[in-house]
C-alpha cells in the first residue's frame, strides 16, 4: 500500500537505493523480493518501501541523504528471540565431560550444568555481567541482529535474578540492539531448595516475579518444563501469576521429554513454545489454535547431540510459525552467531533457506510479541535493516565462519 504524497513526512531522513530487498513481507514472491528496490527512513520508520523505478520523486526531493548501495542484498534486522546470554563463568569443563560420555541430565544432577552458572553469576558483580555480556552480544550484532531477547534464570534468588536483569536492560541502553527482557525465574531448582520446588515455585510467584514486574524489568515469563526443572502444574502457576501481573509468558518445552507443556502454555495465550523435540500431534494442535510461534533451537540440538528432530512437516501442515534463534547460553548452546543458526536450521532441521531466514527476522518478531514494529521491510515499520555482500539470499544460509554483512541500521541511524 502506497500512501498519498501528502501524506509522506515532510522530513526524510535517508533513502536506499541499489540492492534487491529481501523483505520477508507477504507480497506473494519468494523471500518477499523487491528487486532493485528503495527504502525511505524518516525518524526511526520506514516510510516507503518498493521498487526504485517507484520510488516518487517528492521522497527523493525531501530526502537528506541517498545512499546508493550499488549492489547486494538488504533484509530486515536479525531478530533472536531466544537467548540466556547474561552470566557468569563458563562450562568448558562441560563440554569436556560430554565428549566422554557424560550425560546433561548426570552433569545437572551432581550439581553442574545450570547450577555451576548460578552459583558463578551470584558472585559475578552487575557490572562483570554487563562486561561479559557485552562481548557476547556484539558478536551477535557484528552479523546484523537488531533486536535479541535476553533471560534472567541463573540466579534463582531475588538479588540475582534482578541483577541479571538489570544487566540485560542496560546492554540494551549502551548498545544499538532493542533488548527483550524476559524473566526465567523458574529454570532450576537452587540448591537451598533441594527437595523443596513447590516452595521454591512460591517464592518465584509471590516475591520474585512481582519484584521484577514491578520494576518493569521484564516484558516476559518463560519456564523450563522438564523432567529435570518444573512440571506442568508448577509451570502453570508461574504462568497465572504472570497473567496476573500483565506480562506475556513463553516455555521452554518438550526438549528431553514430552510434559504437555507447549499445550499448557497454549491455554495462557503464549507468544511461543521453544525446543520441541518431543512435540506431539496433540502440542501441535493446541500451537496452531493460539497462534504461538514455535521457536527451533538448532544449536542446542546440536551440542547435545539430540538425534531426535521436532516435527517440523506437521508442524508445517498445521502452519503454526517457525522461530530461529540462538539459545546462546554457557552450557547447551554456547553459540555466538545467529547465522550458523540459519545454516543448521537448514542442514539438521531441513528449513528452506527462505523459512530459515523468516524465522531470524519475521517469525523471531512474531515470538517476542513484536510483529507490528519490525521483522519485515515494510512501510510504517521500524527501519532497522541489514546491508549484505550477497549474491542471493540463500547464501546466507548456505556459507559458513563467513560474514557478509556489509551495513546495519537500525531506527533509521547506521550503526554498523
Ligand atoms: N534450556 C536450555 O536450552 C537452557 N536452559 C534451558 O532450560 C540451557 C541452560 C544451561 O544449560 O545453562
Ligand atoms: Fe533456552
Amino acid at each position: 500500500m502506497k500512501t498519498e504524497s501528502a501524506d509522506w513526512p515532510e522530513e526524510i531522513d535517508s533513502v536506499w537505493t541499489g540492492a534487491n530487498l529481501a523483505t520477508m513481507a507477504a507480497n506473494g514472491r519468494p523471500y518477499g523480493l523487491i528487486e532493485d528496490g528503495a527504502l525511505a527512513v524518516s525518524g526511526r520508520n520506514l516510510v516507503w518501501v518498493g521498487p526504485a523505478r517507484e520510488l516518487p520523486p517528492e521522497i527523493l526531493q525531501r530526502a537528506d541523504r541517498v545512499e546508493d548501495l550499488d549492489s547486494g542484498w538488504i533484509t530486515p534486522g536479525l531478530v533472536d528471540c531466544h537467548t540466556h546470554l547474561v552470566y557468569g563463568g563458563n562450562r568448558a569443563k562441560e563440554f569436556e565431560q560430554r565428549l566422554k560420555g557424560v550425560s546433561y541430565t548426570d552433569i545437572l544432577a551432581s550439581g553442574g550444568g545450570i547450577l555451576s552458572t548460578v552459583k558463578a553469576t551470584r558472585r559475578a558483580s552487575e557490572e562483570d555481567l554487563v562486561r561479559t555480556g557485552r562481548q557476547r552480544l556484539k558478536s551477535l550484532l557484528a552479523e546484523g541482529v537488531t533486536t535479541v531477547e535476553i533471560k534472567s534464570g541463573y540466579g534463582l534468588d531475588l538479588e540475582t535474578e534482578l541483577k541479571m536483569l538489570r544487566a540485560a536492560v542496560r546492554l540494551g541502553q549502551s548498545l544499538p540492539v532493542t533488548v527483550c527482557p524476559t524473566f526465567l525465574g523458574a529454570h532450576a531448582l537452587p540448591p537451598e531448595y533441594k527437595d523443596r520446588s513447590d516452595a521454591y515455585i512460591d517464592f518465584v510467584c509471590s516475591q520474585v516475579l512481582p519484584e521484577a514486574a514491578r520494576k518493569g524489568l521484564a516484558r516476559a515469563v518463560d519456564v523450563f518444563c522438564e523432567s529435570i526443572a518444573f512440571s506442568p502444574e508448577q509451570s502453570r502457576r508461574v504462568f497465572q501469576k504472570a497473567i496476573e501481573l500483565g506480562l506475556r509468558v513463553k516455555i521452554h518445552a518438550e526438549q528431553l521429554s514430552n510434559q504437555e507443556g507447549a499445550a499448557l502454555a497454549a491455554e495462557f495465550g503464549a507468544l511461543s513454545a521453544d525446543h520441541l523435540e518431543h512435540l506431539t500431534e496433540q502440542g501441535i494442535e493446541a500451537m496452531a489454535r493460539s497462534g504461538m510461534v514455535a521457536v527451533l533451537l538448532p544449536g542446542a540440538f546440536y551440542c547435545l547431540g539430540e538425534t531426535r528432530l521436532p516435527p517440523i512437516d506437521k508442524l508445517r501442515a498445521h502452519k503454526v510459525p517457525l522461530a530461529v534463534s540462538t539459545d546462546s547460553n554457557p552450557g547447551t548452546s554456547p553459540v555466538q552467531s545467529l547465522l550458523l543458526m540459519l545454516n543448521m536450521a537448514c542442514t539438521l532441521f531441513r528449513l528452506t533457506p527462505e523459512e530459515a531466514l523468516a524465522g531470524i527476522t519475521r517469525e523471531g518478531a512474531r515470538a517476542l510479541g513484536l510483529q507490528e514494529r519490525i521483522g519485515t521491510l515494510e512501510q510504517g515499520k521500524e527501519a532497522d535493516f541489514v546491508l549484505w555482500d550477497i549474491h542471493e539470499p540463500a547464501e546466507l544460509a548456505a556459507s559458513l565462519g563467513h560474514n557478509p554483512c556489509h551495513k546495519v541500521v537500525r531506527r533509521g541511524c547506521l550503526v554498523g
